[in-house]
């Protein structure tokens, strides 16, 4: 069994056969609770509010709900949450058993804010704020308002499920998969009889059931909404098409191998935030569950086919409000409900809630050079010298599994790494860092010190039958420690410490891979969900708690990570597996794409979706994971990758090697360019990703964003903004000569910015969709008029090595006249800044007067860094000089003029001073 998995992989492997193999993954009709789910009567909810049973406190509401088909009791509570947010959680009032509850998805305990209870007949007021929730006792419904505005109501479908723990009935009563008695009527709401219920077979899987049926589901309306976007991670647009006729988009984290573009099939990571946005305003639901979970979309101005429109239009579904089903196997309802009224509030609060990407070592922002694998010592550092000598920059190497002593983590290859401090040390002496990969999986032999200590401490997620639970992974038979268990993680977060893993140093970042978990012979090539963790809640299920597995593993490598620096240093994680609030501990990446121009584009849908999700962190394989690129792909992905957030080259060991310089020197060119273009705009990178940490919005931003009355904006995701300042629009189309770029406009007929081209400063002042014509070095990126943007011009071979080179601003006016930015500066690797140490300016253009202004007058940072270039695009009358002031000096500069722009040449004042630049007439 073992074996013909492993072998069934490396064959596909090898063989190169491109396509997953779906039957690997069930359908929602293969799924018995998706399958109860979804086919729930609509519009004939069996759940009533007990309105004698309200309970009224300062924050919130409870009250029973009473299922009238069984007579089952669940308590509602409706908290009010500081910051436009309503909380709702159901769960059983008298359970057989305590349900599961998700932890370590919020950042913290939510702050509680005060309600008003109004009550009539029929319905109960919760008012927070401006907000409302009016509770309808019969049918169970809630809607939400803000500013008297209906823009999120929970049940208005009447979809509501809740299965309640009970005693499995005696064996005749339940039928086995596919033995159901089509003649006997199932009574309402008894899953008991339903086929799957109490155990269900996939391929050659038994999933034996214990607790039987225990599913929630809800369904929440979006009135407002002309677009619903979120619950990643799917290879699919950014804008939510209808499931209607098709299968539901899946939250299930799993490790499929060359997934499929276009669709809702599971991959490896699962955030449940949806949002749904119109001109009127923007609200989200975030349905936190750690089980398996498919969401249908009611959306009826996508049609995934055209069957499904054909049935929508037969349904006469076209008059109904877009909508979400949220389906989870287990767990209770627990749903914040975001009402911030404008795309980027919204996103705010949902931030709020699960934390934000920290700022990341500089070095991480940089560009990163990896492939499965650097074979060698020698490779690595040949490598690293060919950056060199082709004059392109390169922060971090890294390594795949093969390092290893036979996949053994924490250990080495004695044969090809045999000096691994060295290899490092030479690394930091070029200011470059490591990167190692550790898989969670554990190589189950007794010569392995880690596989002991799990085994003789009992680390290990066990079977249902309490023994050690043996998968397939990697080094062949392999365990999975339980890292529910504090305990374990802790051991795990030990590893890293220096005094234990004494071959690597602080300067080695971690690769966090196969955590959701992937199990070769495991069904759907995970772990089987009647497996038993111990987690801080007590024993659960697997199935409970499957999609914080990788969660887990990436706090407790944090953990480790941190202590091993002394708290001193922020670490740098990537992880493929991921649960809301992984993006406190991690970066992610969109796992195995393909070397083909189609997941070249899906890398901006993917990552797009991820940012709004609490993700900025985000990237692709630049270049393609499995295949070949070809030298214009491999040109077009480096130039993309280097206007997305996490800059990382990667390829499949059966790949051909293609390090730049192995191109034609054309091509070796182009790379170098873009990579390089990152490097300039590092400043940029590193004041986006502090405020994203200070005020919680994403780093990259769908069009709608900013421009949220636009409709022309909700389902474009071939472009996408960098904070407010810069407009992206990668090259995605094999032989392009041009590109049709997206102007968005403030309303939907109104007028929009003035853009200009970050190359030549031409200036586009006109809206909707303009032909930019591209060539092989050109990929278009426009800066806003109105914003400055802080670079640095001068390249060197690691960006650790910039960190006292001077500044250059861009200032690109807009109608008025006027510009606003923000640089950042600290020591771009401690966490010294969160002391005070850091310098962070506003930067403002008005009235010809440039300043710099101080943000914080209380931190300090000294530093060597200057401003030796000004650069300034959209004005309206040439200058004859200018003058800088500061509190000590005062000096004339040359303003040169040049095609379509000025440059005041070395005002050489310091970053950390105050400053004023008039510009003389
Ligand atoms: O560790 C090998 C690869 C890795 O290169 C890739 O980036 C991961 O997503 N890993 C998956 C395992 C096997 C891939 C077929």
């Amino acid at each position: 069994m073992k074996f013909v998995a492993a072998i069934f992989c490396a064959v596909v492997l090898f063989t190169g056969i491109i396509t997953v193999d779906r039957n690997n993954f069930k359908t929602c009709e293969q799924s018995s609770f998706c399958r109860r789910c979804r086919k729930v009567e609509h519009n004939n909810s069996p759940f009533e509010l007990v309105p004698a049973t309200l309970n009224t406190y300062s924050d919130s509401i409870t009250a029973d709900l009473v299922n009238k088909n069984n007579g089952h009791l669940f308590v509602l509570k409706v908290e009010g949450v500081q910051g436009d947010v309503f909380r709702v959680t159901i769960d059983e009032k008298t359970p057989l058993r305590t349900r599961y509850r998700v932890t370590d998805a919020l950042k913290g305990p939510v702050k509680p804010d005060v309600i008003k209870v109004t009550e009539s007949k029929t319905e109960l007021t919760v008012t927070c704020g401006q907000n409302k929730a009016v509770i309808h006792a019969s049918p169970f419904k809630i809607d939400f308002y803000r500013n008297e505005v209906l823009f999120v109501s929970a049940n208005a479908k009447g979809l509501f499920k809740f299965e309640h723990y009970r005693t499995k009935p005696e064996k005749s009563e339940a039928p086995a998969e596919g033995e159901e008695n089509k003649e006997t009527e199932v009574p309402k709401d008894d899953v008991d009889n339903e086929p799957g219920a109490w155990e269900e077979d996939f391929k050659s899987h038994h999933d034996s059931k214990p607790n039987g049926p225990e599913a929630v589901a809800l369904d929440f309306t979006f009135p407002q909404a002309g677009v619903l976007f979120g619950i990643p991670e799917h290879a699919d647009s950014f804008a939510l098409k209808s499931t209607l006729g098709s299968e539901p988009y899946r939250l299930f984290n799993l490790d499929v191998f060359e997934f499929e573009l276009d669709n809702g099939m599971a991959l490896y990571g699962s955030v449940p935030v949806l949002y749904g946005h119109g001109t009127k305003g923007t609200a989200g639901v975030f349905w936190m569950n750690a089980a398996e979970t498919w969401v249908d979309i009611y959306n009826r101005n996508s049609q995934k086919n055209v069957l499904s429109s054909i049935v929508n239009m037969v349904a006469g579904s076209d008059n109904e409000p877009l909508a979400a089903h949220f389906m989870s196997e287990s767990g209770i309802v627990d749903a914040f409900i975001l009402l911030g009224e404008n795309p980027q509030n919204t996103f705010k609060q949902y931030t709020d809630l699960t934390g934000v990407a920290p700022l990341p070592q500089q070095a991480a922002l940089a560009f990163h050079q990896c492939r499965w694998n650097y074979n060698d010592e020698k490779d690595v550092m040949s490598v690293s010298e060919n950056f060199d000598v082709h004059d392109i920059p390169m922060d971090t190497i890294w390594l795949d599994i093969e390092y290893t002593d036979d996949k053994k983590y924490f250990t080495w290859d004695s044969r090809t790494f045999p000096h691994p401090l060295e290899m490092i040390g030479n690394l930091t002496a070029r200011g470059r860092h490591l990167t190692i990969i550790i898989d969670p999986h554990i190589k189950a032999t007794n010569s392995y010190y880690v596989h002991n200590d799990c085994v003789d401490r009992n680390y290990y997620t066990k079977n249902k039958d309490g023994n050690d639970y043996d998968g397939w992974c990697w080094p062949g038979a392999s365990s999975y420690p339980d890292l529910f268990n504090p305990v374990v993680r802790k051991y795990l977060a030990d590893q890293y410490l220096l005094e234990n893993f004494k071959t690597t140093t602080n300067d080695v970042f971690i690769w966090n891979d196969m955590n959701e978990p992937s199990v070769f012979n495991g069904p759907e090539v995970t772990m089987p969900k009647d497996n038993i963790h111990n987690t801080e809640m007590g024993t659960y299920e697997h199935r409970v708690v499957h999609n914080l597995y990788a969660h887990m593993q990436t706090m407790s490598t944090f953990d480790g990570l941190l202590r091993r620096g002394e708290n001193r240093y922020r670490p740098f994680i990537l992880t493929r597996g991921h649960f809301s609030g992984t993006q406190r501990y991690a970066a992610i990446w969109t796992g195995d794409n393909m070397a083909e121009w189609t997941h070249l584009q899906a890398s901006v849908k993917m990552c797009l979706t991820q940012a709004v999700s609490g993700f900025s962190f985000c990237g692709s394989d630049v270049g393609g994971f499995f295949k070949n690129p070809n030298a214009e792909l491999l040109e077009r992905w480096h130039q993309a990758g280097a206007f997305q957030p996490f800059f990382r080259a990667h390829a499949h060991i059966d790949t051909k090697r293609r390090e730049p310089w192995l191109f034609p020197e054309n091509t070796k060119l182009v790379i170098r360019d873009a990579i390089r273009k990152r490097y300039t705009y590092l400043p940029f990178w590193y004041v986006m990703f502090y405020e994203h940490e200070r005020f919680g919005y994403p780093v990259m931003r769908p069009l709608l964003s900013h421009y949220p009355h636009d409709p022309e904006t909700f389902a474009i995701d071939n472009q996408y903004l960098l904070a407010d300042r810069l407009l992206v629009h990668p090259v995605a189309q094999e032989g392009a000569t041009n590109v049709d770029v997206y102007f968005p406009r403030h309303s939907a007929t109104g007028d929009g910015d003035l853009w200009y081209d970050i190359d030549d400063y031409t200036m586009i002042d006109s809206v909707g969709y303009v032909t930019v014509p591209v060539n092989s070095y050109k990929i278009p990126v426009f800066q806003r008029g109105g914003t400055i943007m802080p670079k640095r011009e001068r390249v060197r071979r690691a960006s650790t090595l910039m960190k006292n080179d001077p500044y250059t601003l861009i200032v690109c006016l807009d109608r008025s006249q006027e510009a606003n930015g923000t640089l950042y500066a600290d020591d771009e690797q401690s966490y010294d800044y969160r002391v005070g140490k850091y310098v962070y300016a506003q930067i403002k253009f008005t009235k010809n007067v440039l300043s710099s202004k101080i943000i914080d007058p209380s931190a300090t940072f000294d530093t060597l860094a200057w401003i030796e270039r000004v650069v300034i695009a959209g004005l309206d009358k040439a200058p004859q000089s200018a003058t800088l002031k500061t509190s000590s000096k005062r000096i004339t500069l040359d303003v040169i003029k040049n095609e379509r722009s000025y440059t005041i040449r070395k005002p050489a004042v310091n970053i950390a001073e105050e400053w004023e630049i008039v510009l003389n007439y």
